[in-house]
């Protein structure tokens, strides 16, 4: 509980909620009117949404909030955020002139664009919300685990606009926060009854505030200011109450729209002659009764301060902060005021109201009636930016360059990966005491049951298990500690990627680094995708597994087939993607990945970061569960520095090759014995293994780029491999999935492609069965040979 606030600081607040309401307007004014601009730049959504939260927004900021909290700010609130950064002296004048502009402030705040410190980005509604509840849980993640206890414990807070709440991603979050036990975590929501296009539903405050308190929160109602409340205590006061309680949202809206004359006519006629109201009413001039009825408890600072103030435990708190949309602007309660732009003369009107002078409009203290020094002072004490730097550093956790793993003959990816982990669940070291799991309830089917066997579940409380407690034998060990290293998560998988987000944040907002992986089925990587986007956008850095995949997984037929995910692999960007064939390329792959998400600098001018070898990422692994025959060989550096950058001749082609066939994937036997087969009739046959077309294509794309600005000896890694190719010669690429994955090799010397792959949904059924139906088998391969390489026909063509 925070110390009561002074008079004198209340009032200073309030101008600072008067400047930060002007500053955020002007910006879009700015942004709007006056920049020589291109039309693309103009758009509202900004100052109706900005201005219902200024005043909760300057009580967080410049009360509320301390160093160590870390908010999430709804997207149309991006321009009072900036001004409030800017009065702390955080945000530059330059980059608030060019709002929406190149290289301005964003239009809506960016961990990663911003540089005005954002702690979560927000724009895709509901996710910056979730992200709060996810960064809560790896707080207390990192602390049960004995880190960074140096540090003061923050408190995740969202401040999200009401139609937020539509989104079905907060209530996966939510029923998940609860099964975990989430503490330190505020949800603010602006309750201004107005979203895009309309005014919300009656009575929703009520489904909330049960859906809330079903769920563990604490909730607080801010529905009226300190002015109504006053009001409410003169004689007639409880009619007024009562009226606005059941007065409707539209009309409420209409008439803060309407102002003091309309509120007049509206209350005298319906309550008007009851006596003491009619007093109450008749004592306020116009202006009065607007600013009265406009008093809801989310614009008047005093009744909010007290509201944050008065939380005294660390249960997670959702305040329902009654608003109105367009506060204090012309377009106050229209609802078509979202995209609502004042025009030049409202904004003259406006200026003349804040006491602002032509030409001084980016003063941070033009017109305000404290004086500077004052202000100054209070800015400079302000308890959120007392800490200095609130984007924390951790070291780089050594990863050991080879990771052990006994191969078997014949082994798929995914039983690799467990394997793997096994062996790194052996170790003793800080290197897997910093790994952390998460799995939406396919931890076993996934193969990370090994793992969680000997580094167990996490809870912040202990839990047996009762079938190991019974002595009933089971495989698995189900036992939750604070100690644990798997978050077992509900099937929701937008959760495990908001999830993945926070734990991969974790070095920047708890200062301690975390190696997250997760896993999950490949197709429902689809059900997260915006989740998984959102994490790229805001750098998170955490390894993805995703098995099984492709119609590879045959019998279990077209619904848990994926299809388009390597071409997500390929343009997600922040992601990169790596399908490896072999256990052995799956050792280096994670060896590399591992060290690759730690990786974060700038770096532009060298050839390794073309790949952002330097700069680092979140990496994508699509693994399978077809057991497959391993190749007995040993791994060089040369042979895993290729097998990183994206591929590597399994069978070098001669000078004269007729044909190369380049697979990815768990395909690989069906392109061996293409090649075999069809050694008799074409010459020097190539065979490509692509271990990660996205990566090898980010290559291409960059050392074109490089050429094309001066750079005339830039090469790729895939340019060149098929340096040598012969014009003539036919590549057949093959995949488990879309086709256009590998369809652009041709198009790095001109080479005639045949892509094969897979375009729709599949059937259920043996592997061999499928790949002759969707054409990605050895005779398939063939048939694409003899179709686009020179040469004779195939004889053993119908053979495979
Ligand atoms: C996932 C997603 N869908 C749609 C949008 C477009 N959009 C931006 S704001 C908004 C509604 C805003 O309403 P509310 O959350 O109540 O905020 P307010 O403007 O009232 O502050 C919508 C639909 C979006 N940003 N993200
Ligand atoms: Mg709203």
């Amino acid at each position: 509980m925070a110390d009561a606030i002074t008079a004198v600081d209340l009032r200073i607040l309030a101008e600072l909620e008067r400047k930060v309401l002007w500053l955020a307007s002007w910006t879009i004014h700015h942004a709007n009117h006056l920049r020589d601009n291109v039309d693309g730049l103009k758009v509202g959504g900004h100052q109706a949404s900005s201005a219902s939260v200024a005043a909760i927004m300057t009580a967080l900021y410049f009360h509320t909030l301390r160093p160590a909290d870390r908010v999430a700010v709804k997207p149309h609130a991006a321009p009072i955020f900036h001004a409030i950064q800017y009065l702390l002296g955080r945000q530059t004048r330059q980059k608030l002139a060019d709002f929406r502009g190149y290289k301005g402030a964003q239009s809506y705040p960016s961990r990663t664009k911003d540089s005005d410190d954002v702690d979560f980005s927000t724009g895709s509604v509901g996710l910056g919300v979730a992200q709060t509840l996810f960064s809560s849980l790896v707080q207390d993640y990192v602390r049960a685990h004995g880190w960074g206890f140096e540090r003061a414990e923050g408190r995740m807070i969202a401040l999200l606009g009401d139609a937020e709440l539509d989104e079905g991603n907060i209530f996966e979050a939510l029923l998940e926060g609860w099964k975990q036990g989430v503490r330190n975590c505020w949800w603010i929501v602006d309750y201004n009854r107005q979203s895009l296009d309309a005014v919300v539903r009656e009575g929703l405050w009520e489904r909330y505030e049960n859906l809330f308190r079903n769920f563990g929160w604490d909730v607080v109602v801010l529905k009226y200011g300190s002015l109504q409340q006053a009001a409410f205590a003169e004689p007639g006061g409880e009619v007024l109450r009562r009226w606005i309680d059941r007065c409707p949202n539209q009309l409420y809206s209409a008439l803060v729209f309407q102002g003091g004359a309309a509120w007049r006519k509206r209350l005298t006629d319906e309550i008007g002659d009851q006596g003491p109201v009619s007093k109450l009413i008749e004592a306020r001039s116009d202006d009065e009764l607007a600013r009265l009825m406009g008093n809801l408890g989310g614009h008047d600072l005093s009744a909010i301060i007290e509201a944050f103030d008065a939380i005294d435990h660390d249960r997670p708190v959702c305040f329902i902060a009654y608003t109105i949309k367009g506060a204090g602007l012309p377009f106050a309660g229209h609802k078509d005021n979202h995209s609502g732009l004042m025009t030049p003369a409202q904004m003259d009107t406006f200026r003349a109201a804040m006491n602002i002078r032509p030409g001084h409009e980016w003063d941070p203290f033009e017109g305000l009636g404290e004086p500077p020094e004052k202000l100054r002072a209070f800015l400079r004490d302000v308890p959120f930016v007392a800490g200095g730097e609130r984007r924390l550093q951790a070291k780089r956790i050594e990863v050991p360059a080879e990771l052990p793993v006994t191969i078997q003959p014949k082994m798929s990816t995914q039983v690799g990966f467990g394997a793997l982990l096994n062996e790194i669940a052996r170790g003793t070291g800080e290197f897997a005491a910093r790994i952390v799991t998460a799995s939406p309830d396919v931890t076993v089917s996934t193969n990370l049951g090994p793992w969680v066997n000997r580094r167990r579940l996490f809870a912040r409380e202990a839990m047996a298990d009762t079938f190991k407690g019974e002595r009933i034998p089971s495989t698995f060990t189900w036992e939750f500690s604070p100690s644990g290293q798997h978050i077992e998560l509900g099937i929701a998988e937008m959760n495990l990627f908001i999830l993945l987000s926070a734990l991969g944040l974790s070095h920047s907002v708890n200062g301690e680094r975390l190696l997250p992986i997760g896993t999950l089925y490949d197709p429902f990587i689809a059900r997260g995708l915006d989740a998984l986007n959102y994490a790229c956008y805001q750098d998170a850095r955490f390894i993805l597994v995703a098995t099984p995949s492709g119609i590879t997984l045959s019998p279990e037929g077209g619904a848990h087939q994926s299809i388009a995910q390597p071409l997500i692999g390929l343009a997600q960007d922040g992601l990169a993607a790596f399908e490896p064939a072999f256990v052995d390329e799956l050792a280096a792959i994670l060896a590399f990945a591992l060290d690759y998400i730690q990786r974060d600098r700038e770096g532009e001018a060298s050839e390794r970061n073309w790949l952002r070898d330097e700069t680092g990422g979140a990496i994508y692994l699509r693994l399978s569960t077809r057991p497959i025959e391993q190749i007995s060989r040993t791994m060089t550096p040369a042979l895993r520095q290729a097998i990183v950058d994206g591929a590597y001749w399994l069978r070098e082609p001669g000078p004269n090759c007729q044909v190369v066939v380049a697979f990815t994937g768990a395909v690989a036997p069906e392109a061996i014995q293409a090649i075999g087969l069809m050694a008799e009739d074409r010459r020097d046959v190539g065979l490509l293994a692509v271990t990660s077309a996205d990566r090898l294509n980010a290559g291409w794309t960059a050392a074109c780029r490089a050429r094309e600005r001066g750079r005339v000896h830039a090469r790729s890694h895939i340019e060149r491999l098929m340096a040598g190719l012969p014009p003539h010669c036919g590549i057949v690429s093959v995949l488990d999935g879309h086709p256009a994955t590998l369809a652009w090799l041709g198009a790095v010397y001109g080479h005639k492609v045949r892509p094969l792959g897979v375009e729709h949904f599949g059937q259920t059924g043996a592997i061999p069965d499928l790949y002759r139906h969707y054409g990605i088998d050895a005779n398939a391969i063939i048939a694409a040979a003899q179709a686009i390489a020179p040469g004779g026909p195939i004889r053993y063509l119908g053979v495979a």
